[in-house]
């Protein structure tokens, strides 16, 4: 145990070469930035106890594969693969993870359960550490523009609600662009998340070009010296090609205003989507290419896995999480925190 214990604390101070895509986003492991979004809010709540039921899901069932102490022989192996198939980890990850275990089986690294959890765990955490890159706002350009995207009732709207309110407790000036004009009721909720706030929110009415919309609240954002301007979008799949192009459409014109807008194009995935959300993952960042990814819906039925299925094939930053629907519920993702919730040490039993 002491062993990986210094192994995860080394990899903690010096994580490997981290893909940055966009250089003016660090990740959380270096020293905080006044800016950044963090997580040290206060939350009322363990992840583990907001994530109950997606512990149990790969925990719970590892922990019951290890109780009893069993013999480590392929028959363990192949259940721990299936368990972690089951948690929505995927198919490719999981063979790959539980091939290099058998490797490690094979000569002789593991002789207890506990060995071959400690590797696991390692093996994970070098998948989750890259990702762990916190949303900051440097102070420049402004307003530091976020454009919110996924399909229906992933949770954007929700997602911006929260993000404004902890904006604010930052003291961050704030704008809402009311881009999901599909629905009368969408530009209402963003309105009322707004007001809730104090926050002005910029919105034409339902059916009109929802990049109209948000060139004119880019517009209004740059004049106020807005901070932060947060654009909301209507829920879309990601094979209706028209939808995507109307993504494309936002992009284009915000970049007239400023070429460098936007600076965060943030996919909202829900997270008890399961191997699904991946699919949708890649569209969306073929067709606006995706600087950031937030999951929501972790305290329900969502298996979990599915984190470290989009941190492995997708490499994007994961900059948030949902847990829940109050403020506090929307958490910076911390690998480590992670990983201790849904594969704590204690699934190999005593
Ligand atoms: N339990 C839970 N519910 C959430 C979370 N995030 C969002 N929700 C709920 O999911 C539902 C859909 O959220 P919205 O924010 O409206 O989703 P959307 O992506 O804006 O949906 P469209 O506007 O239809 O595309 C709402 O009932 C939210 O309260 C979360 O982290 N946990
Ligand atoms: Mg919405």
């Amino acid at each position: 145990m002491f062993e990986f214990l210094k192994r995860f604390t080394k990899a903690k101070e010096a994580p490997a070469a981290l893909p940055d895509p966009l250089a003016k986003f660090e990740p959380s492991a270096a020293p905080p930035t006044a800016s950044a979004i963090a997580a040290d809010i206060a939350a009322p709540q363990s992840l583990k106890e907001r994530m109950a039921r997606t512990v149990q899901a790969m925990a719970g069932n590892i922990t019951a594969l290890f109780s009893g102490n069993p013999k480590i022989d392929d028959d363990l192996l192949d259940e721990l693969e299936a368990t972690l198939i089951q948690a929505d980890v995927g198919v490719n990850l999981s063979q790959r993870v539980v091939n290099r275990l058998r490797d490690g089986v094979r000569k002789r690294e593991f002789s207890t359960p506990r060995d071959l959890i400690l590797a696991l765990r390692k093996d994970l955490f070098d998948i989750l550490l890259p990702v762990e890159l916190a949303l900051w706002f440097p102070p420049e350009p402004k307003p530091f523009v976020i454009l919110m995207v996924g399909v229906n009732g992933a949770g954007k709207t929700t997602t911006i609600g929260k993000l404004t309110q902890r904006l604010q407790q930052r003291e961050q000036r704030v704008m809402l662009a009311a881009g999901d004009t599909f629905r009368a009721a969408a530009v209402e909720q963003l309105k009322e998340w707004g007001a809730r706030n104090a926050v002005p929110v910029i919105a034409q009415g339902q059916d009109a070009d929802a990049a109209s919309v948000v060139f004119d609240a880019l517009q209004s954002a740059q004049a106020k010296q807005i901070d932060v301007l947060i654009c909301d979008t209507a829920g879309r799949l990601h094979t209706q090609s028209n939808l995507m192009q109307e993504l494309v459409k936002i992009k284009r014109v915000m970049s007239k205003l400023d070429p460098t807008a936007p600076h965060e194009t943030l996919l909202v995935i829900d997270g008890s989507m399961g191997q699904n959300a991946l699919m949708q993952a890649r569209q969306f960042h073929a067709a606006v290419g995706l600087t950031g990814i937030a999951i929501t819906k972790l305290d329900g039925t969502a298996k979990g896995g599915i984190v470290f299925a989009v941190a492995d094939e997708l490499k994007l930053p994961l900059r948030l999480i949902g847990v829940g629907e109050k403020i506090e519920d929307l958490r910076e993702f911390r690998a480590g925190e992670f990983l201790d919730t849904l594969l704590p040490e204690s699934v190999a039993g005593n």
